[in-house]
């Protein structure tokens, strides 16, 4: 039975007025009563925190008629587990979602205070390293707008992903800070507090009824403090939950240390339990392995499970029926011990029979992969797992047994087979791997785009896949059109609202009209404007920041992603050096004007990563500098790259580069960005680009570059590169130029082992795809020229974009692995 009744009866808060002098009095009233300000001494954060309470007031109502509404009609709730969410600035998000910013931004301009200065001064929550957190951020803006009751939760990291300065080129991490002026959207649940224990042993014990059961018995325990965070769908919709956990010490002080006299000694474990939420790994595309990781992971599950159990009970009162009520997606593996962590929820601390349990974890659970490359699969040598979560470790061992005696059973399963498909890793230094155990504790395993899912079936998974050939379905990612471009590009909306018509902003598929006027040179021409003013201001910031003047006119060409040997930004900066060399050697041609345009944090510990860093700079110094280039080149890095970034960037782009090493990027979800704000995309058949070539046509994209195939081919039969650098005189030209120490100086030999990788074996295929790149880029070139031409692309670009909505994402979640309504 229902623990406490919930009664729905009661009043719902009155929803505040939202016309410009309600709004004005209220952050007035804010500002003196809630930040304890004078307006006539109140400074920017002031105004800021007073807005943002009153726009947080405008939501509270939505909120808990849509928690009281999933309490009402008993549906099913989605739960999104991520140990990052990338969500940037939440204020635009949310007025623009609810439609407040007219009138705040009048109510703010009769104050004497700037909206636009105001939402600059909005710390950019950058609790997460890359796509895969801000794809978490999308979903959660998306499961809003089309009324999932869901809630995302995650880790309240103190500090999120590094600031990126640059000292002479090379990249410096500094510590940061987005929670300095305190955080006016979050409201601190003290009441929602887990205990979350680690270590101990595990004993026997026999209840009553004569029944063993196992307990574990942690010895040390630290609380999981709640912080809620509204997140508000497209129109107001609905407004979901982001509930982000906290660690603190069961006791602040240790008083008997303190009172003789070990004053340090006293706060040590308070200490200890705020070291897990303190920072977010700043790896990504490799797993940290290390212990502190392992606590965060266990912490966040354990304390989210401990949540959704109890929330269940009290609605349900039993069990059984949780895969009915209750749908949990793993956001990759980082919360894949959930599945040990449920199963000891349900056997050890609630009686159920291991094989109900197990139906039932199954049930609940959906596990998203993200990636193939080999470093980033997470695995945790049993030892660490035995000491900090001895339970759990039994529990894997048991799921193992029975899976691989389902193996056994079945033809075609030998022990190369069973040994594939193992939880355990046997392979020097038993470890347990996270990807099989989220596999094999879930219902569904999705990939993020077609080619990547198909890919899974092939590699990682192919054995698992084999024994469950139903459970790989593919999910291809999307991104939220509300942030990025209604937002981001309100010129762009509302020259696009006034061809079509407004529809588009609930019914993203109907930009596809805008196709139909790709043709007509007027549109082209608004398109080219609203497309102009975005360079112009983005060429604002570059001056501002880099003292580096480009001109709006030229071709802007962006790669922005975190930097990856991958992700091949090396390529890319080849092609410039090849260029650079091309324009002096022919200074008469008639060169199209080009601002390569590069931002991206590199991972601390990737050398490589940090030197492709520092060769962008060494190349842009050099070629923003010789007059012989006359300006036809320019080449930029912009450092601290993040959404907020992003959100400036991504409108001002004519050309997208989205051109990692085929097969290796599992979907991207920059390029949608791209393609939304009507850039033209240059690119690998990788990833969702292939997709992206399907809906916009391959007339409106320029695909180069070996395929996944050729990939595997070449570096099955170890061929090497040398072939591709002799044939080609330009690239021979560039990498030597580089090697040599023409772009260094002052340090002639710093590129020699990065250029010299390329001629050893070139893992990534820069060398190989050269050519076939540096002729996708004289293609662009020729497509410039003719603005009718490109034009008419750079608008069917936005008119298909509407596959890659993250709104349509959800929908095929909900309906094939959550199995809950959507609007
Ligand atoms: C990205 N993965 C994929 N990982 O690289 C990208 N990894 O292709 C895809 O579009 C995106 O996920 C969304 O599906 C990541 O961003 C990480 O950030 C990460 C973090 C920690 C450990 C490993």
């Amino acid at each position: 039975m229902p623990q406490k009744p919930i009664v729905y009866d009661a009043p719902t808060p009155e929803p505040r007025a939202s016309n410009v002098e309600a709004i004005q009095a209220e952050i007035l009233e804010r500002l003196i009563y809630s930040v304890g300000k004078d307006p006539i001494v109140a400074r920017p954060h002031d105004w800021l925190r007073a807005t943002i309470l009153t726009v947080r007031d405008r939501i509270m109502d939505r909120w808990m008629e849509s928690s009281r509404e999933t309490w009402r009609t008993s549906n099913k709730r989605v739960y999104y587990l991520s140990l990052e969410f990338l969500i940037g600035r939440l204020m635009r998000d949310a007025m623009s979602n609810v439609g407040l910013m007219e009138p705040v931004q009048e109510a703010l301009k009769n104050l004497n205070v700037d909206l636009g200065d105001l939402l600059n001064l909005e710390p950019d929550a950058a609790l997460g390293n890359g796509g895969l957190g801000r794809l978490a951020a999308c979903f959660l803006e998306s499961m809003s707008s089309v009324k999932i009751p869901a809630y995302g939760y995650g880790i309240r990291y103190v500090h999120g992903l590094f600031r990126q300065e640059m000292s002479e080129g090379w990249q410096v991490e500094l510590p940061e800070d987005w929670l300095a002026h305190g955080n006016p959207w979050e409201f601190e649940r003290r009441e929602s507090a887990y205990e979350v224990g680690f270590g101990g042993h595990v004993e026997p014990v026999t209840d009553p009824d004569g029944a063993v059961r196992q307990e574990w018995r942690p010895n040390d325990h630290l609380l999981a403090v709640a912080y809620d965070t509204p997140i508000v769908g497209w129109r107001g919709s609905r407004v979901n939950t982001l509930r982000l956990w906290s660690a603190q010490p069961i006791d602040p002080i240790l008083l008997d240390k303190f009172n003789s006299g070990d004053h340090i000694g006293a706060l040590e474990e308070s200490a200890k339990a705020e070291a897990i939420t303190r920072v977010l790994y700043p790896a990504d595309s490799t797993a940290a392995g290390q212990e502190l990781r392992l606590r965060q992971e266990f912490f966040f599950s354990s304390a989210s499970l401990q949540d959704i159990v109890r929330r269940h009970l009290q609605q349900y009162g039993d069990l059984g029926s949780l895969p009915d009520k209750v749908a949990i997606q793993l956001n990759d593996t980082h919360p894949a011990i959930s599945v040990a962590e449920l199963m000891r929820i349900l056997v050890d601390e609630n009686g159920m029979k291991w094989a109900e349990a197990w139906k039932v974890t199954k049930g609940t659970f959906g596990y998203t992969n993200h990636t193939l490359l080999p470093e980033a699969l997470e695995s945790w040598p049993v030892a660490l797992l035995e000491r900090l979560l001895p339970r759990h470790m039994q529990i894997v061992y048991q799921i193992n047994a029975d899976v691989l005696a389902e193996a056994r059973k079945r033809p075609g399963f030998g022990e190369q087979q069973i040994a594939a498909l193992s939880l355990i890793d046997e392979h020097g230094g038993r470890r347990v791997r996270m990807g099989q155990l989220a596999f094999v504790g879930s219902h569904s395993v999705n990939g993020v785009s077609a080619l990547h899912t198909e890919l899974m079936k092939q590699t990682v998974f192919s054995d698992l896949h084999r024994l469950y050939p139903e459970r790989i379905n593919n999910k291809t990612n999307g991104i939220t059109p509300r942030r990025w471009l209604m937002q981001c590009n309100p010129g762009l909306t509302r020259l696009i609202s006034e061809r079509i018509g407004p529809e588009f902003l609930d019914d993203i598929d109907k930009l596809k009209a805008l196709a139909a006027h790709a043709g007509d040179p007027g549109f082209q021409q608004q398109f080219a404007g609203v497309k102009l003013e975005n360079k112009k201001r983005l060429a604002r910031l570059i001056k501002d920041r880099m003292n580096i003047s480009v001109s709006p006119d030229a071709l802007f060409d962006v790669q922005i992603k975190r930097i990856h040997e991958y992700k091949r930004q090396l390529l890319n900066i080849i092609h410039a050096v090849a260029l650079y060399a091309e324009i002096r050697a022919h200074p008469e041609k008639d060169w199209v004007p080009r601002v390569k345009i590069f931002a991206g944090k590199a991972a601390p510990s990737y050398w490589n990563a940090k030197l492709i860093i520092k060769l962008i700079n060494d190349v842009a110094r050099v070629i923003n500098h010789d007059p012989a280039v006359r300006g036809l080149l320019k080449v930029v890095f912009l450092p601290n790259y993040n959404v907020s970034l992003a959100e400036m960037i991504v409108p001002a782009a004519d050309l997208s580069e989205q051109i990692s090493t085929a097969g290796m990027e599992a979907s991207g979800t920059g390029n949608m960005k791209f393609m939304a704000n009507g850039a033209v995309t240059i690119g690998t058949m990788d990833g969702a680009n292939v997709e992206m070539h399907k809906e916009v046509g391959a007339d409106n994209i320029v695909i180069f570059g070996l395929t996944t195939e050729e990939v595997e081919d070449k570096r099955s039969r170890s061929e090497v590169p040398r072939g591709a650098i002799d044939a080609s005189p330009r690239l021979r030209e560039a990498l030597e130029s580089i090697s040599s120490g023409v772009f260094s100086p002052d340090d002639p030999n710093r590129y020699r082992d990065l250029i010299g990788g390329l001629y050893d074996h070139d893992w990534f295929m820069v060398a190989r795809d050269f050519d076939a790149y540096a002729a996708a880029q004289a293609q662009v070139d020729k497509l410039w020229t003719d603005p009718a031409r490109w034009n008419a692309m750079a608008i069917r670009n936005t008119a298909n974009v509407g596959f890659f909505s993250s709104d349509r994402t959800i929908r095929q979640y909900a309906a094939d692995i959550w199995n809950v309504p959507t609007a």
